[in-house]
């Protein structure tokens, strides 16, 4: 199989590489639709995220039970909450974060629901659905927060731009011998946030779309 596979890639690496010949006839071994879409592959062991909710802890691997978004906080805590004035007044928040929250310097546009200096990521396009709110640098497995294969728009502005420079990236983990997919996130600039509202418009390597397939989400500060 796997064998049959790399002799597959092989023509038609060499097939296209000759665009003036007619295209051959298709090989009855090569059936492209049966790579599936997403495949649920891990890659690395699982350790899943401990959040405080309403006065007790919840296990975001495993439910999110009601809670509308969860922040991971600069002491180290994952905090969720019902609603988003919960989650802006947050006193674990950086006390500039909570401040500038509410001011005026933010567009109409701007999601309601995404706290400065945060990558917000969200479950549906046009930032709807819950919310998971990352800040600290490194690699984020989001099967340990109960958003694999779910996050659907990013929004991201930077007030303090000292602390908060750098990018993003997402990957979408894949079975050998398919690699692993992966893309950038500009963290945009000084009054111009990063906007991402609908993944179903990002292209993704070798077809479709990057909506309902991110694996990995890992903050990079510079
Ligand atoms: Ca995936």
């Amino acid at each position: 199989m796997a064998t049959a596979s790399a002799t597959v890639l092989t023509l038609i690496s060499g097939t296209a590489a000759q665009a003036d010949e007619p295209a051959p006839e298709p090989s009855a071994t090569y059936t492209p639709t049966t790579e599936p879409a997403q495949d649920d592959v891990d890659k690395e062991p699982s350790n899943p995220v401990i959040a405080d909710y309403k006065g007790r802890k919840i296990n975001l691997a495993e439910t999110w039970e009601g809670a509308t978004s969860c922040t991971e906080l600069p002491n180290g805590e994952v905090h969720c909450y019902d609603t988003d004035e919960e989650a802006s007044a947050d006193p674990a928040l950086a006390e500039e974060s909570r401040l500038k929250t509410p001011q005026v310097d933010r567009e109409a546009r701007d999601p309601r629901r995404c706290i400065p200096d945060y990558w917000c990521l969200y479950e549906h396009a046009d930032y709807k659905g819950k919310i998971l709110r990352f800040s600290a640098d490194g690699k984020k497995r989001l099967k340990d927060w109960g958003m694999n294969n779910k996050l659907s728009s990013v929004f991201y502005r930077v007030r303090s731009w000292s602390l908060n420079y750098g990018d993003a990236r997402v990957i979408d983990w894949r079975s050998w011998p398919v690699s692993d997919r992966e893309r950038q996130f500009s963290a945009g600039s000084l009054g111009h946030p990063a906007r991402y509202p609908n993944f179903k418009r990002l292209d993704y390597p070798g077809g479709g779309n990057w909506n309902d397939k991110v694996d990995v989400f890992e903050v990079r500060r510079a």
